[in-house]
Order: structure tokens, then C-alpha cells, then sequence
């Protein structure tokens, strides 16, 4: 089993690292979904021996729109890195993704270290401060498609994320209007409640991930609390935009 997962997890970073395809591993190998999160550990340590550095952590299938959307209806986590981040405004390139898809994420910066369950009352305690976000998912499986298992093993499909300006700890993100336009036309609009009733629900499902997977979000680090609407396929030429009520706007172009 330990080879395997050795080799599962060379299969995924070097399908991500080339951006091209691969097939799914469920299809042809048994994998739990401890198995899973094993996979995803190893080929991210193939990241930071290639210099690349931890940014976080984010979340997955925390809305129903997403669950609907790919299937899955297990909220999952994933790792975050340097490489993946695309200031406001900036461009992303086309020929590094696969099959690159964009969704409108709320972002937590973290103020204490995480490592266990925290109570919904003490959230803020644990906020530094919120950013609208957008988050570029690329599933490294054919077609986008995959099991619980597979996508977990994928790191959550995580490719790149785009912060917007950083907010007071205390803004709020309840209940906000976002809207999620390409090249002017308007592509998906939903709701911040959309992930889990009230996106702070998110960061108290993440620590409950760091504690039982025995992880540690650092205090600095960046959470993404998961995509309000489904995700949308982005092309080359695309311009992106995200207009969240109260918190701002964001964007980047695909080159
Ligand atoms: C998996 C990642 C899910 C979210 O925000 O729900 C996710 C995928 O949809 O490919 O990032
Ligand atoms: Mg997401």
C-alpha cells in the first residue's frame, strides 16, 4: 500500500505540474479516504521540495450549489501554496491548467494557531481579517470528474486563488449579494449564505478537519471557505470579475 500511495500521489503532481490529464484512481484502485488525504500530503511535500511554500488551507463542498454540481456531498479540505496565488488584477496563464473553472469564495486570514475544534462563539477570536476571494480549481482527472476519494487525493482540485482587499476581522459576510461576471456578462450570482448558512460556519468545519487529520493551520495562514455558486469553465482571453455586496470587487484575466 505504501508504494502506491507513493506512486498515486507522483501520478497527481506530475499530472499538475505538466497540466495534463490523468485517470481517475477510484476507477482502478481501492483508496479510503484516509488513503486519500495520505496521497494528497505526499504530493504536495513533491511541491515544497520544488521551493514552493504553504499558504493555507481551503474548503470544499460547503454549499449545496457545489455538492450538486460535482456530485460530491462531503465537506473536504485541501493545501494552498505561494504558486498558487494570483494577485488582484493579474493574469493567469492558460497553458498551465488542464481544464481550469473559477468560483466566488469568501477568505479568512488566520489570527491564532488552529489545531482543534473551536466553538461557532469564539470564531473571531481566530479572524485577523476577511477577503472576498475567487478560487481557480483544475481537477487533474479526465473530464472533471472524480469520487470523494479522488478529488481528496487531487487536493481538492486547488490550482490558484485571487484575494481581494482585506477587510476588518468583524466585517460581515452574512447574507451578501455575489455576483460572478465574464467578459461583462453575469455567469453565476448566489448568496454567502450559500456556504453553510453563514461562511463563518466554514472556518469551525475546518478546525474540525485540523483536529482530526492532526493538522495545524498557522496563525497568517489563509482559509477559503468554499465556493457560493458552481464553478464556471474559464478560456483564454476571458476577463473575470466578482462583485461581492459589502466586502468589494475582484478580478483577473486569462492569457
Ligand atoms: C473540488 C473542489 C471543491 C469548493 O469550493 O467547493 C471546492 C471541485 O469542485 O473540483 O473547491
Ligand atoms: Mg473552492
Amino acid at each position: 500500500m505504501g508504494n502506491k500511495i507513493q506512486n498515486i500521489a507522483q501520478q497527481l503532481d506530475d499530472a499538475a505540474f505538466r497540466a495534463k490529464a490523468t485517470h481517475q484512481i477510484a476507477a482502478t484502485f481501492q483508496i479510503n479516504l484516509d488513503d486519500a488525504y495520505a496521497i494528497q500530503k505526499i504530493s504536495l511535500n513533491r511541491r515544497y521540495e520544488r521551493g514552493e511554500v504553504s499558504t493555507g488551507y481551503k474548503m470544499g463542498f460547503t454549499s449545496r450549489a457545489k455538492m450538486e454540481q460535482m456530485g460530491v456531498h462531503n465537506i473536504i479540505w485541501g493545501r494552498l501554496t505561494n504558486k498558487m496565488e494570483i494577485a488582484n488584477g493579474n493574469t493567469l496563464q492558460r497553458a498551465d491548467f488542464i481544464h481550469p473553472r473559477v468560483e466566488p469564495e469568501i477568505a479568512f486570514k488566520i489570527k491564532k494557531t488552529i489545531d482543534k475544534t473551536i466553538a461557532f462563539d469564539a470564531v473571531h477570536d481566530y479572524i485577523a481579517a476577511i477577503a472576498p476571494a475567487l478560487e481557480i480549481i483544475d481537477s487533474r482527472y479526465e473530464n472533471f470528474k472524480f469520487s470523494l476519494e479522488d478529488v481528496v487525493a487531487d487536493n481538492c482540485s486547488s490550482a490558484a486563488y485571487v484575494l481581494g482587499d482585506w477587510l476588518a476581522f468583524d466585517t460581515n459576510i452574512q447574507n451578501l449579494n455575489i455576483e460572478m461576471r465574464i467578459n461583462e456578462n453575469t455567469v453565476q450570482t448566489g448568496n454567502s449564505n450559500a456556504i453553510l448558512g453563514n461562511p463563518l460556519e466554514s472556518l469551525v468545519e475546518a478546525s474540525k478537519m485540523m483536529e482530526k487529520y492532526q493538522e495545524v493551520i498557522p496563525e497568517g495562514a489563509i482559509v477559503l471557505a468554499g465556493a457560493a455558486t458552481p464553478a464556471v469553465y474559464i478560456n483564454e482571453g476571458d476577463q473575470i470579475k466578482a462583485i461581492f455586496e459589502g466586502l468589494g470587487e475582484l478580478g483577473f484575466e486569462v492569457m
